[in-house]
């Protein structure tokens, strides 16, 4: 296949703040989370900061959930469904080494869940969803240029797929409260939590594409994203599913509730893969 773009936007990969949670992981220290300030993230220190102290960076979609219940009174993880803290899995190294690898595009390997045995016939919420591909050094699918976006709209119009998610979250959780420039939120509010990197304004096409790949229509019958389903039960649309013709609109972006149960695609985590190969002399991902 033709290789793709790096997949980030001009204007680098913004941090969100409440995406950094830290896994203290040592053989007599329990699981302690603590938030990672915005200046360390800022500062571009990453994995290697950690090498060698047992110490994982991770990726906060567990701390989004839990923090973004206030406004509306309801987590993201359902509206009868109160899970208790959440986070997000490390990665296994044997899991990394012996990862789906059902496609590729450009560097990364993806896999569709319904294509494996262990998946197949099963749905994941959103957070359960990141933490099977974690575990294998990917993440949930980020879609950063069209010609990714095709791949996906693709393989779930051969395989006629119902619908999976993707690593697209709502900046809508602890933290992102003071960030100006995610506003208003519908717009431009949204980033990919397999990479960090923003997604661009949900109202208009995207740069480097040449179709808006939010859908036109939903259950409001108005552009996505929607937020239709605070309006039936308090929850809040915070995470993006590509959903197959649900609303006789296509193959589209969609903002879901989180809690929703679903199909995924799982794609390389350049991050995750990094910090196996840096802990682990030798191995072959
Ligand atoms: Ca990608
Ligand atoms: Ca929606």
């Amino acid at each position: 296949m033709q290789k793709r773009a790096d997949g980030r936007f001009p204007g680098g990969n913004p941090l969100y703040p409440a995406e950094g949670i830290k896994l203290k992981h040592g053989p007599e220290t329990p699981l302690v989370c603590t938030s990672v300030s915005p200046s360390v993230t800022r500062t571009g220190l990453g994995l290697k900061m950690f090498r060698g102290l047992l110490v994982l960076v991770i990726v906060a979609g567990a701390l989004a959930d839990v923090s973004n219940n206030k406004g509306n009174g309801q987590r993201t993880n359902g509206p009868n469904n109160n899970k208790p803290g959440r986070f997000l899995s490390l990665p296994v190294a044997e899991k990394c080494v012996q990862r789906p690898k059902q496609w590729r595009l450009g560097n990364h390997h993806y896999f569709y869940s319904g294509n494996i045995s262990r998946f197949a016939g099963k749905k994941f919420d959103w957070l359960d969803a990141r933490n099977e591909c974690r575990e294998f050094c990917m993440d949930l699918v980020s879609i950063e240029n069209e010609q990714e976006n095709n791949m996906v709209l693709q393989f779930i119009q051969r395989y006629d797929v119902p619908y999976i998610w993707t690593s697209g979250r709502l900046c809508d959780f602890k933290g992102c409260e003071d960030r100006k420039d995610l506003l208003p939120l519908n717009v431009f509010g949204w980033f990919w939590s397999g990479t960090r990197a923003k997604i661009q304004p949900t109202n208009r096409v995207p740069q480097g594409f040449s179709y808006n790949p939010w859908s036109q229509t939903g259950h409001k019958k108005t552009p996505q994203p929607d937020n239709a389903e605070y309006d039936i039960n308090q929850t809040t649309e915070s995470c993006l599913s590509v959903l197959n013709n649900v609303y006789n609109d296509g193959i589209n972006w969609h903002d879901v509730a989180c809690y929703h149960e679903k199909p995924f695609i799982c794609e390389d985590s350049d991050e995750l893969l990094n910090y196996i190969a840096s802990t682990n002399r030798g191995i072959r991902l």
